[in-house]
C-alpha cells in the first residue's frame, strides 16, 4: 500500500503534499477540515494521539509518524537519491541542514510568537536561502510559514522583504507547489504575495468565516 498523507486544510501539513508532488511518488492523500480551528477527531488515529497534522501512515513497513521534519526526512530517506535533499559530502550540505531545520525551529515559532524582529534583523540583500540556488526539501520546509500561517496570523506584510518576495515568487510557481495546493486545498486563496489577510482566523473564530477562500 502506498504512503497515506493526513492533511489539515490550511495546515503546515501542505508542506508534505508539495514534497510528494515534486518526488512524484504515488501516495494516498487523506483530507481533513479543521473544526472549525483545531484539529478534528478524525486526525486522532493510532500513532498520532496528539491529533496533528501532519500524519504519515507507511502500511507495508507498519509506520505512523507525526512531525513534518521527520515525515520529510522519512519520505526522503524511502525516495532515496533524489536533488531535493542532500547528504554529507554534498556541496550546500550544511545550508542545507541549517536552513531545513531552521524552518520549523526558529522561523515558525518565531513567526507564531509574533517574534518578527527575527525576519527583519536580516542585513539588507541577504539571500534569506542560504541553501543557494538549488532547490530542496529547505525550501519546501519554509513556504508555509510566510504564506498560509498568515490566515492565522501576525499581520505579516512582506513588500519589505523584496527577497523574501522574490524566493517566494519562484518557489510557489513551481508546478509540484501548485499541484500540491490544488489538491490539498484547492479552495484556499494562495498568501504568495506581500499583503496578509486584513482579519484572522483566530480573530474570526475559525475556517467557517470563509476569508480564506478564493474570491470567485
Ligand atoms: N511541529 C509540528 C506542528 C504540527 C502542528 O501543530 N500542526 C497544526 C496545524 S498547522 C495542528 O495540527 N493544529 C491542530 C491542533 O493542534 O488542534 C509539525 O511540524 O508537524
Amino acid at each position: 500500500m502506498v504512503l497515506q498523507v493526513h492533511h489539515m486544510e490550511l495546515s503546515q501539513s501542505e508542506r508534505i503534499v508539495f514534497l510528494c508532488e515534486e518526488l512524484s511518488i504515488p501516495y494516498t492523500l487523506i483530507r481533513h477540515k479543521r473544526a472549525p480551528l483545531f484539529a478534528p477527531e478524525s486526525l486522532r488515529l493510532p500513532g498520532n494521539p496528539l491529533g496533528k497534522s501532519p500524519f504519515l501512515e507507511d502500511p507495508d513497513e507498519g509506520v505512523a509518524l507525526a512531525e513534518s521534519g521527520a515525515i520529510c526526512e522519512y519520505i526522503l530517506g524511502k525516495a532515496g537519491d533524489t536533488t531535493l535533499s542532500k547528504k554529507y559530502g554534498d556541496k550546500g550540505f550544511a545550508d542545507y541542514l541549517y536552513w531545513f531545520h531552521y524552518a520549523n525551529a526558529g522561523l515558525q515559532p518565531a513567526v507564531v510568537g509574533s517574534m518578527l524582529l527575527s525576519l527583519s534583523a536580516l542585513p539588507e540583500g541577504d539571500e534569506g536561502d542560504g541553501a543557494g540556488a538549488d532547490f530542496t526539501a529547505a525550501d519546501i520546509m519554509s513556504v508555509y510559514t510566510v504564506t498560509t500561517q498568515r490566515y492565522f496570523g501576525p499581520h505579516l506584510k512582506l513588500a519589505a522583504y523584496p527577497n523574501i518576495l522574490r524566493w517566494l515568487k519562484d518557489v510557489s510557481e513551481r508546478p509540484g507547489y501548485r499541484r500540491a495546493m490544488e489538491k490539498g486545498d484547492p479552495e484556499m486563496e494562495l498568501l504568495v504575495g506581500a499583503e496578509a489577510p486584513a482579519t484572522t482566523l483566530i480573530q474570526e473564530g475559525g475556517v467557517g468565516s470563509g476569508i480564506w477562500k478564493k474570491k470567485n
